[in-house]
């Protein structure tokens, strides 16, 4: 767009106006962990772009390649809504993630598959939990657990049957109950019928991946994978890109066959009647044209080359409104985007209701501490968490969060923050009251119920994951091998790909079997927490409840009111009711707030004069 065209000769304060700019600046700054305090100075937002490039261009060459990206930005403009917050299910509704691998396993091959999920859907319900969303359970080699899709219209044989599938989304809505597919769209499986087709030259598949003539060793561009390694594959005459593992192809999203044959699927699988779609890496799908390199500071700053060519890519925002107008838009089917990289200001591009996208994001800037990677090993500080959630308050109510603290890709949250398990009830049940009381649709993970913790796995051999397995050889190759291992440690997503501890039997009630990846560590069982009405798993249903009943906690106002720093007190609010949650965000007590009202719910018996290790409170204002 003309009007945002930037050169050399604007300011800071310029860059500053641009909603990606703005969000890459804040995304620069708190990784070097600086103060954003930094560009409210009025020097600093006058100064030209040409002297910034000048006084950084020794230690991190950006600005041109920033410039570029940015004036590659189309249709950025946006005027704040202001509109009353519409209804919708999918605001209302709680949604669990089962990750199926790892839920319950019937046929005993080690592996959980949709009969298991079947079993358990008395156990969802009474969790109080409105929609499934089933990470893949298509067929698929699982050289990344599935999210290398071989058929999209088929059922991975050790998940069952398309009988199950059909089963299963029967009886969810025979309870009210719905369910959210994940769906893989930036990339399939080199085992994909598409792709054989496109490394035997037979039309139309070559145009369906993004490939480039093979002449030499040399790969068509410098980008490199997520996990690691260079993000190009030769196969026959010609090199094709993967974004994630050499068996992940990343499909050429300007190819209008491809996206129809795409379109033709999901329709077919809302036919089946699934409720919603969680799209994953939904935000790399548009390229830069030509597919140059990427800039080395940036690739050095995020682990990988090549980023700010596809994170939010020029055809991003009409590809995923021609997705939305020719799928689950007219049927009122719901989205939610898993948006690696997309910061608070493209959110709202994405995800305004008036711009006819998507729903609600994943994102992702709350996982890690500033500075700090998924394979630093460090404690999290959860007054970060507070900061992430105030600045996402003033969102405009025409735009929905989700929100999440653990999925498939993450390590435990209780483990990530307090190392004393003896903090770990107090902690489990703050996070479920602060997830369970924010604006925006709570996304609980399998097993965060039940506190679990990261699986204190014992060496290498212990873990399955691809990224794990291919970041550990990338460390080994510049630190020494316990080094390399202790940040495998910190960052694997295996931690939560461990098992559900069912009961206290034989692999805790998971599989008959031999499972597929060891059991996890310090395990309180479903079974256990059921018979405990003190349990954490007591606790999720009491809040979940609590949401449930009061339209306050869903759609009322969010207000921060003035507390200690390393407290969180909030108010939520409509014209009926008044809410307050107060949070101890640490281990050692801090000061209580007098609110007043009645406590309805808390992690401690009994009040005390000041909020104890992780105390959390909710009130009701009378
Ligand atoms: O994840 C995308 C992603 O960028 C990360 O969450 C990823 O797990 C990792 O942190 C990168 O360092 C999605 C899926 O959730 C993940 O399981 C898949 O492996 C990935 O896409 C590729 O499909």
């Amino acid at each position: 767009m003309a009007e945002h065209s930037l050169t050399m000769r604007n300011t800071v304060g310029d860059l500053l106006r641009h909603p990606i700019g703005a969000d890459l600046i804040e995304k620069v700054l708190l990784q070097m962990g600086a103060s954003s305090k930094w560009v409210d100075n009025a020097l600093v937002r006058r100064m030209r772009l040409s002297t910034l490039h000048r006084l950084t261009r020794s230690r991190m060459d950006v600005v041109p390649s920033l410039l570029d990206m940015l004036n590659r930005c189309a249709d950025i403009s946006r005027a704040p809504s202001g509109a009353p917050v519409t209804k919708a299910w999918w605001k209302e509704a709680v949604v669990y993630q089962v990750y199926p691998r790892s839920f319950l396993d019937t046929d005993g091959d080690g592996v959980g598959d949709i009969p298991g999920i079947l079993q358990k859907l008395d156990y969802l319900q009474a969790l109080g939990v409105d929609a499934l969303w089933l990470s893949p359970v298509y067929d698929s080699p699982f050289d990344d657990n599935g999210y290398d899709i071989r058929d999209y219209e088929r059922i991975a044989a050790q998940f069952g049957t398309m009988r199950d599938m059909e089963r299963l989304i029967e009886e969810l809505h025979g309870r009210g109950m719905r369910l959210i597919m994940d769906m893989v769209l930036n990339h399939t499986s080199d085992e994909h019928a598409w792709f054989a087709g496109a490394v035997n030259g037979i039309e139309p598949y070559v145009d369906y991946y993004i490939s480039a003539p093979y002449r030499d060793d040399t790969p068509p561009n410098n980008w490199t994978s997520v996990f690691g390694g260079g993000a190009w594959k030769h196969v026959g005459d010609r090199w094709w890109l993967h974004l994630f593992s050499p068996k992940q192809m990343d499909l050429n999203w300007k190819n209008g066959r491809m996206r129809s044959e795409l379109y033709a699927m999901m329709n077919r699988w809302l036919d089946k009647g699934v409720d919603g779609f969680r799209f994953d890496v939904i935000n790399l799908i548009s390229k830069t044209e030509g597919l140059p390199d990427g800039n080395a500071a940036i690739g050095a700053m995020m682990g990988y080359t090549g980023a700010e060519h596809y994170f939010f890519g020029p055809e991003l925002q009409t590809r995923l409104r021609e997705m939305r107008g020719q799928t689950y838009g007219p049927r009122g089917a719901m989205s939610v985007g898993e948006m690696p990289g997309v910061g608070k200001r493209a959110n709202r591009l994405l995800t305004a209701e008036d711009r006819g996208q998507l729903d609600m994001s994943i994102r992702f800037e709350h996982l890690e501490n500033p500075g700090k990677s998924r394979f630093d090993d460090y404690a999290y500080n959860l007054t970060f968490l507070k900061r992430q959630v105030l600045s996402e308050a003033d969102a405009d109510n025409a735009c929905w969060n989700a929100w999440y603290w653990e999925n498939h890709d993450n390590p435990r949250m209780i483990s990530k923050i307090e190392k004393d398990a003896s903090l770990h009830p107090p902690l489990g049940k703050l996070l479920a009251l602060w997830l369970l009381t924010l604006r925006g649709t709570p996304f609980i993970y399998q097993g965060q119920e039940l506190g679990m913790v990261n699986a204190g796995f014992a060496s290498i051999s212990e873990l399955r994951d691809i990224e794990s397995l291919r970041m550990y050889r990338e460390f080994c190759r510049s630190m020494p091998e316990r080094e390399a291992w202790s940040k495998v440690l910190a960052g694997s997503r295996d931690h939560g790909r461990v098992p559900m501890p069912w009961n206290g039997g034989i692999n805790h009630g998971f599989t008959a079997g031999e499972p597929w990846i060891r059991m996890g560590s310090g395990t309180d069982s479903a079974e256990r927490q059921e018979a405990d009405a003190s349990s954490l798993l007591h606790f999720y249903r009491r809040a979940i409840a609590l949401r449930k009943k009061h339209a306050a906690l869903v759609y009322g106002d969010f207000r921060c009111l003035r507390g200690h720093k390393d407290t969180f007190v909030y108010e939520r609010a409509d014209e009926r009711e008044c809410f307050v949650v107060q949070l101890n965000l640490t281990r050692s007590p801090k000061p209580l707030q007098r609110v007043g009202g009645e406590l309805l719910l808390g992690n401690y018996d009994g009040e005390a004069a000041r909020l104890r290790p992780y105390e959390a409170r909710l009130y009701k204002r009378i």
